[in-house]
Order: C-alpha cells, then sequence, then structure tokens
C-alpha cells in the first residue's frame, strides 16, 4: 500500500533536491504533483487541499527561497507536514483510572471489528500485561458470536457471550458488570456493523455507549474502501463519540487515501494499523514512522520494534544502540537477515529498511537471493565482516568462490550494504536521510 503515492512523491522531492535554487515557480510545480499524487491515492479533497496549502504557506515566502539547500528543505516540510497530517506524535489507548477501561470497536460490517476485536485483546495482555475480555455484543447473526468466540479465546481473552437472545444493549450491561467482578483490566466490545450507515445501527451504538460509558470509542476503518472510508468515519464520528480509528486491511493494494484521511476528517488519531488476518499483524499507528515510509525513509524504528519482539529485549538494544552509533555490520546484517526469515512476510519487512524500499518495488523478493546473501556474507572472516570496506581484490574473488556467486554478486553486496549503512546512520543520529541519495548507488 502507499506503493503508486510513495513513488509520486519520492520522484518529485527527488527532482526539486537536484536543483541548486529554488524558484517560486519549482515549489507550486511540486506541489502540482503532490497534489495530484495525493488525488490519485484517494485521499480526500479538502484535506488534500489543506495538507497543499499548508506546505506551500511554510515553503513559500517564508525564508527557504534562495537559501542553502532548498530543496531539502521543502522535503523537510512535506515530511513534517506529512506526519501532521497522519496524526503528530503517536496516540496510545486511554486507560480508565478505575477498571475495567472500557473500550468499544465500531464500524461497518466486515470492515475488520472482531479481528480487531481479538488483536487489540492480545496486544494489551503482550504489551500492558493486562486481563482482558471481551463481550459479543453482535447479535446480528450467531457465526458473528462463534467467531469471536475463537479468535478472542485463541488470543487468550475471556469471552462473555449469551447467545443471540438478548440485545446487545442489555448483553453489554451485563458484560461490563461480569469484568468487574472478575476484575479485569480491559473490557473489549465487539459490536455489529451493516453495509452502510443507519439510524438502528447508531441508535443501538449510542445505547451501548450510555450503558457502558466507555473510555475508548475505537472506529474500526476497512483502508481499502477508499474515498468512503470518509464518508464513514464522517457519519460515525458526527453519531458517536469516538476517541480515534484503527485501520484495518493496509495489507491490500489500497491506495493509502483513508488512512490520510480520516485523522483530518474525524479529528481523533489513528491508534492502530491490522496489516493481516494474523493476530500479531497488528501494531501502534506511528504517524511520523509512516510518513517516513511513505518518504521512502524506510522505518528503522518499525523494524527494530519487530525485531525486538523475535529476539529478546537485550539484544534489540544492543541492535539499536549499535545502529545509533553507526557501528552495524555484516553480522548484524547477516543476523538481521535470519530474523525476518522467521518473521515472516520478507517482503513487508525489507521495504522498512532505508533505500531498500523503492529498490525492492515491483519486485518480488526471492528468498533465494537472500540465501546467496548469507552464503556471501558466511563465506568472509568475522573482521571482513565487521570491516567490509576491506572487502577487495584477492579478498573478493575468495568470498565469491567459497560462497559460489560472482565478484560482481559480492562487490554488489558489499555496496549495498556500505549505502544501507550509511543512511542507518543519519537515521540513528536523528538526522533527515539525504533522500535524493537513496536509490541511488553510493559516491
Ligand atoms: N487482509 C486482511 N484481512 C483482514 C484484516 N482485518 C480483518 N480482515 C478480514 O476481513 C474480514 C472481515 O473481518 P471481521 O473482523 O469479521 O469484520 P467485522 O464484520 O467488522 O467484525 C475477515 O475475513 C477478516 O479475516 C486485515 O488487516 N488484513
Ligand atoms: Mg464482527
Amino acid at each position: 500500500m502507499f506503493d503508486a503515492l510513495s513513488e509520486k512523491l519520492q520522484a518529485t522531492l527527488a527532482s526539486l533536491r537536484s536543483r541548486g535554487t529554488l524558484t517560486e515557480q519549482d515549489v507550486t510545480a511540486a506541489l502540482r504533483e503532490i497534489r495530484l499524487a495525493l488525488l490519485e491515492a484517494d485521499v480526500n479533497l479538502e484535506v488534500v487541499k489543506q495538507f497543499t496549502a499548508a506546505v506551500r504557506e511554510r515553503a513559500v515566502g517564508s525564508d527557504i527561497i534562495g537559501q542553502l539547500n532548498p530543496g531539502q528543505q521543502v522535503v523537510k516540510i512535506v515530511h513534517e507536514e506529512l506526519a501532521e497530517l497522519l496524526g503528530g506524535p503517536a496516540a496510545a489507548i486511554e486507560f480508565a483510572s478505575s477498571p475495567p477501561t472500557v473500550i468499544l470497536m465500531v464500524g461497518l460490517q466486515g470492515s475488520g471489528k472482531t479481528t480487531a476485536t481479538a488483536k487489540l485483546a492480545h496486544y494489551l495482555q503482550a504489551e500492558h500485561h493486562s486481563t482482558v475480555a471481551v463481550a459479543a455484543c453482535d447479535t446480528q447473526r450467531p457465526a458473528a458470536i462463534e467467531q469471536l468466540v475463537t479468535v478472542a479465546t485463541n488470543a487468550g481473552a475471556t469471552v462473555y457471550e449469551q447467545g443471540t437472545e438478548r440485545s446487545p444493549v442489555e448483553i453489554a450491561k451485563w458484560a461490563l458488570e461480569r469484568a468487574k467482578q472478575d476484575g479485569k483490566d480491559v473490557l473489549i466490545v465487539d459490536t455489529s456493523g451493516r453495509l452502510h450507515v443507519d439510524e438502528a445501527l447508531m441508535a443501538e451504538l449510542g445505547e451501548i455507549c450510555r450503558v457502558t460509558d466507555p473510555d475508548d470509542v475505537l472506529l474500526v476503518l476497512d483502508a481499502m474502501t477508499g474515498q468512503d472510508a470518509v464518508n464513514v468515519a464522517a457519519q460515525f464520528g458526527a453519531a458517536l463519540p469516538l476517541t480515534g480509528s484503527v485501520l484495518t486491511k493496509l495489507d491490500g493494494d489500497a491506495r493509502g487515501g483513508a488512512a490520510l484521511s480520516v485523522r483530518s476528517v474525524t479529528g481523533k488519531p489513528i491508534l492502530f494499523a491490522s496489516l493481516g488476518e494474523k493476530r500479531d499483524q497488528f501494531e501502534r499507528f506511528h504517524p511520523e514512522r509512516m510518513a517516513q515510509r511513505i518518504l521512502g525513509m524506510g522505518d528503522v524504528l518499525t523494524l527494530i520494534e519487530k525485531a525486538g519482539k523475535e529476539v529478546d529485549e537485550r539484544e534489540s538494544e544492543k541492535l539499536e544502540a549499535r545502529l545509533r552509533q553507526g557501528e552495524f555490520d555484516l553480522d548484524d546484517f547477516l543476523s538481521q537477515l535470519r530474523m525476518m526469515r522467521r518473521m515472516g512476510p520478507l517482503q513487508g519487512l525489507l521495504s522498512m529498511i532505508p533505500g531498500l524500499g523503492t529498490q525492492l518495488r515491483g519486485m518480488k523478493v526471492d528468498e533465494r537471493e537472500i540465501d546467496r546473501i548469507q552464503a556471501i556474507i558466511l563465506s568472509m572472516t568475522p573482521h571482513e565482516r565487521r570491516h567490509p570496506e576491506l572487502i577487495k581484490g584477492a579478498r573478493r574473488l575468495r568470498i565469491a568462490r567459497g560462497s559460489g556467486t560472482s565478484v560482481q554478486a559480492v562487490n554488489q553486496l558489499v555496496k549495498q550494504f556500505a549505502h544501507v549503512r550509511k543512511v542507518m546512520r543519519q537515521v540513528g543520529r536523528g538526522r533527515m536521510p539525504d533522500l535524493a541519495a537513496l536509490g541511488r548507488p553510493p559516491r
């Protein structure tokens, strides 16, 4: 997702950067491209207007024109505004001062409420060590209750259900009492949806709100629905006291418009992103990082967070420190590759590495290629892995023979690695990587 948008924005920004100085016309032309790219990505027209106006205001007329590196400054502005559009600082669940914290999940049918309910239960248990119960308030179909029982039980949550005999409002009230009695930290209420927003649904949800007084009301939105998601968000927002949203199906080939519009339309933050049907394909939404990913800056932080779950905490802290100090070497690279393997969807993970995202776009990641990279690294001495710059001439030939590859392949790996390391150092020091340099071989 975001691929097309990302590609266009990156191309536009790269062309800005290649100029020595910037005129107002340059900025205007770039803004036109950015506007088109956003509209093609299904971002709401009003949101696009606000966004480009904000960028223009900061870029034109301010003192950046004619200064050193003006292109880079525009890139910085676009990045900051994009992060702002996506929600600024990452938001979190509001916990009640006296438990249970009640989280109400609302949204259209098929948006992913039940799936997200179980994932959120899993997340809160794992990350906050909360005891979680879920309430089965989708009484529209018996199958909906069975589905919740299955996924939530698998996720380790307690399910409070009373079949389809009683009304959702009664069940919600009863579940809240039980959660109190059972001393649960969190009660997540799964509700029913409809194909379209309708009054009966809103009345029912409003009533559930009244009897449970939720701490969080999360709108679950299917990112694949494009422009329509904006209308849905506006309608739910008008009828219910939303506190945030959960974007689902971000793994699909959605153009991303919903993600970019929803915060602006509801005025509430996106709390979580769901990237697949599996339980762990669910993460906190980080606007800053998402903006970086869209602009091709990769997402070292998310990668590290993910890696941290696979290896132990200390291991990941060590890795993070090494990244920050720019000490990342080929041994680290190798263990990263191995971790990624274990963590599944290779393409998704690789696209988080700065500079690799665009290079990989449209390419199918070949597991055999990873095997080749591993073979090459394994054929190096430990000293060479720590100092890849030593790999020249005879060493290169030896490694190529040892790994059954070619001198060119070794060469390419060393170059790519040097490039990735350079970008990682920049990110590690909290600086904006040189965007235009991404995807270009190092100087
Ligand atoms: N690919 C993908 N599918 C999802 C995601 N979240 C939910 N689904 C699927 O979408 C369908 C509807 O989800 P469900 O939770 O039942 O929606 P509900 O009607 O809102 O409760 C199910 O087949 C889910 O497996 C996601 O993030 N990615
Ligand atoms: Mg459901």
